[in-house]
């Protein structure tokens, strides 16, 4: 079988961005008002926890979903995306609610319904919009394309209605697209990719806060360093509306009832012993008492990796992106078997740490490497896959990105 590694290159922002309208004109017969477009991320480490209060460290990737865009005033989104083959889909925004409409259109159609419940105001969010979407975050992979599409129409409503695009207004957008992600799309996720795709900057990662939705800028210099973050899309099925997501967040829930918390941030490390011990007298005790360990230690490795970075050595925190990845194997129980070998082949081919990437069961995973040894990583990596019958991973590279904005 050939393996050869497939890189996923993201188009020039600009070049895509002028095409897209072009686009627009054909498909629709009158210009767009604008074109958006907002990224796919990637976390460094803080997996899982971004329901439970914790700490993550996201970056927005290079590969981002363009919108180009066009009011309405009867009420409906009518919506095509150069993806998706099954034509338009056409939704009243009157019929939009829980569950509804379902499919990707929930993505679009969910996000004015959602602006308008937490205190965006504009014909706009009841007039409609016709839209163009042109996807280039991959689909499926873990590397956030519904957060993506969701943030894309939000940045776009949002700039239309004149609303504040600083960091306070984003982190309102995300809001808002979590809703909708939660309420019409029906997946019960947190707000770590959202915040992602909004509020991150070229060159740096977020320090994402959960418990008070607070963001700070952590410099990320990798190439200055001599590193290269990898992404291995494994292409192995992943799902978030999936049960396994949801029984997680269930059971950090649990825990931190029987704990007396609101949520697992509250836990101390130093305090993880006694915590252990309380949640593993519940009937279902072993498994809460690994939710609980690899919460509380998690959390603890986004600090730690915060700090590293700041103090400018990228290169020490290898360990604790391994350390990530065993315990969300282990204690969380969210990898699977494409996941384990990419991680497994990174490390032994020299990456300085490696672990799975967003939700798990599937999807991506990163490899932190020697710049100079991405070629030989994504080489073994896609060797080992062929090896093992298993289907062809793609390979991106994690260059930290710009947030959601106006394109044109
Ligand atoms: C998915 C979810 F959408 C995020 O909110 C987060 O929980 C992540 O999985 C795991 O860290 O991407």
């Amino acid at each position: 079988m050939n393996s050869t590694p497939e890189f996923f290159d993201a188009p020039e922002r600009a070049s895509a961005a002028t095409a897209l309208a072009a686009a627009f004109r054909d498909a629709f017969g009158t210009d767009p008002a604008g074109v958006w477009s907002a990224p796919g991320r990637v976390n460094l480490v803080g997996e899982h926890v971004d329901y439970t209060g914790g700490l993550c460290l996201p970056l927005a990737l290079p590969h981002r979903t363009f919108v180009a865009l066009n009011p309405r005033a009867d009420g409906v989104v009518r919506v095509r995306s150069r993806q998706e083959a099954a034509g338009e889909v056409v939704v009243t925004l009157a019929d939009v609610g829980a569950g509804s409409p379902d499919g990707w259109a929930a993505y679009v159609a969910g996000v004015p319904w959602a602006m308008g419940r937490k205190g965006f105001d504009g014909d706009l969010l009841t007039g409609g919009f016709d839209a163009l979407v042109d996807g280039h975050v991959p689909y499926g992979s873990g590397l956030s394309s519904s957060a993506a599409l969701e943030c894309a129409v939000a940045v776009a409503l949002g700039d239309l209605l004149g609303a504040p695009l600083d960091d306070a207004g984003r982190a309102a957008l995300a809001g808002a697209c979590v809703l909708a992600e939660n309420v019409v799309a029906g997946a019960n996720t947190g707000g770590m990719d959202q915040a992602a795709s909004l509020r991150c900057h070229e060159g740096g990662a977020i320090l994402l806060d959960t418990r008070d939705d607070t963001v700070s800028q952590v410099a990320l210099d990798l190439a200055g360093a001599g590193l290269a973050l990898l992404v291995v899309d494994t292409r192995a099925e992943h799902s978030h509306a999936g049960g396994e997501y949801g029984q997680r967040r269930a059971d950090v829930e649990r825990a931190a009832e029987i704990l007396g918390v609101p949520t697992l941030r509250e836990v101390d490390p130093a305090d993880l012993d006694a915590a252990l011990e309380r949640v593993g007298s519940a009937p279902d005790g072993d498994v809460l008492r690994r939710r609980v360990r690899h919460a509380v230690t998690e959390i603890d490795r986004v600090a730690r990796t915060a700090e590293l970075l700041r103090a400018g050595r990228a290169g020490d925190v290898g360990g604790l992106l391994d350390a990530s990845h065993d315990s969300l194997r282990d204690d969380y129980e969210v990898s699977c078997r494409e996941l384990d070998l990419t991680v497994d082949v990174a490390r032994a081919h020299g990456a300085l740490g490696a672990r799975m990437t967003g939700g798990g069961f599937g999807g991506s995973a990163i490899a932190l490497v020697a710049a100079d040894r991405v070629g030989a990583v994504a080489d073994a990596v896609a060797a080992a896959f062929a090896e093992q019958d298993l289907r062809a991973p793609r390979f991106l590279a994690a260059l930290p990105s710009e947030g959601a904005g106006r394109d044109l």
